[in-house]
């Protein structure tokens, strides 16, 4: 089974007709296109916005932008000179190698301190992002090795996943009696207030941005007919981010209505930091699976 880059961008190939496209920029997915078990035509499950920039100059509206060291606005005292979200999605990743057997076909993507980062970012540290596509399956897998003899490594990482369906249909699961603080108030004090969450499916029909603390880490995002299961280790937390029509019509690459198009369903770990002790290396990961027709709502 195939993988290759080409012009700044990696393609893997899977025999029975799914496939991936990654950005060497930020170590972006920008295409996922996957069938379930029992039903064939493989069909594009991410989202990306018609007016996201995929030459380099701003990380993408879309795909699965990955998020490190800091998520949001950074908080950690040695994130300080970083922008929302970190470096990782902004810095060309390098194309290492391709692991293939009859199954999966996977990749592997690094990046190591150069002189953008160590401007912001002080810290000894090396990432290997593996992307690995089987059927209908997508695996992301990330890991941070502290280079460090001496000093432990605080992070945060995050999959900022955007997945294709119809927002206004879609309901999320199991977050019920979950605790998560709601980023859409405007009160530092709300925002810092933990809620429970009441609902069995999590809708996104009004503008919702939420971190779920210390989430399942197995979910399932549904819509009538189809949906995928996120399946996720060492990422406790969970975000759930739909801008709807209020707070997307003022974001400049979204293409217009785009809100209806995905949901942000996010696993990773952002509440406080992860730890990689010197010498060490922490690995999250997430599975994407379809949902197949036929056993979907
Ligand atoms: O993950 C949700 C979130 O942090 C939201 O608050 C929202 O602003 C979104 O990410 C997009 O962030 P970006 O920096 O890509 O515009």
């Amino acid at each position: 089974m195939p993988a290759y880059e080409q012009s700044g961008r990696v393609f893997l190939e899977h025999d029975k007709g799914a496939s991936v496209e990654v950005l060497l920029y930020g170590a972006t997915v920008i295409s996922w296109k996957a069938g379930g078990k029992s039903s064939s035509a493989p069909t594009e499950r991410l989202f990306v916005s018609s007016k996201a920039a995929l030459d380099g100059s701003k990380p993408v509206r879309g795909g699965i932008p990955v998020v490190f060291p800091c998520f949001g606005p950074p908080s950690h005292p040695q994130h300080l000179k970083l922008p929302q979200h970190g470096f990782a999605r902004s810095e060309v990743w390098k194309f290492d190698k391709v692991l293939s057997d009859n199954e999966e076909v996977s990749v592997q993507l690094n990046l190591e301190p150069n002189a953008s980062i160590t401007a912001k970012y002080d810290k000894p540290f090396r990432l290997a992002y593996i992307v690995k596509l089987s059927d209908s399956q997508l695996t992301t897998e990330l890991h941070v090795t502290n280079t460090s003899e001496t000093e432990s490594l605080e992070f945060q990482a995050l999959f900022h996943n955007y997945i294709r369906g119809p927002s206004n249909d879609v309901l999320i699961f199991p977050l019920q009696n979950v605790q998560y603080y709601d980023k859409t108030v405007l009160s530092e004090e709300e925002k810092n207030t933990p809620k429970t969450e009441t609902r069995n499916g999590v809708d996104v029909r009004s503008y919702t941005d939420a971190v779920y603390e210390d989430a399942p880490q197995k979910y399932e995002v549904k819509w009538p007919k189809t949906g995928l299961e996120l399946k996720v280790s060492a990422l406790k937390d969970l975000v759930v981010w739909n801008p709807q029509k209020e707070a997307g019509s003022k974001i400049a690459d979204m293409e217009d209505g785009g809100w209806e198009r995905y949901v942000c369903v996010e696993p990773g770990f952002v509440r406080g930091f992860a730890t990689a002790n010197p010498g060490c290396t922490w690995i999250g990961q997430q599975v994407l699976t379809v949902i197949d027709v036929s056993s979907s709502l």
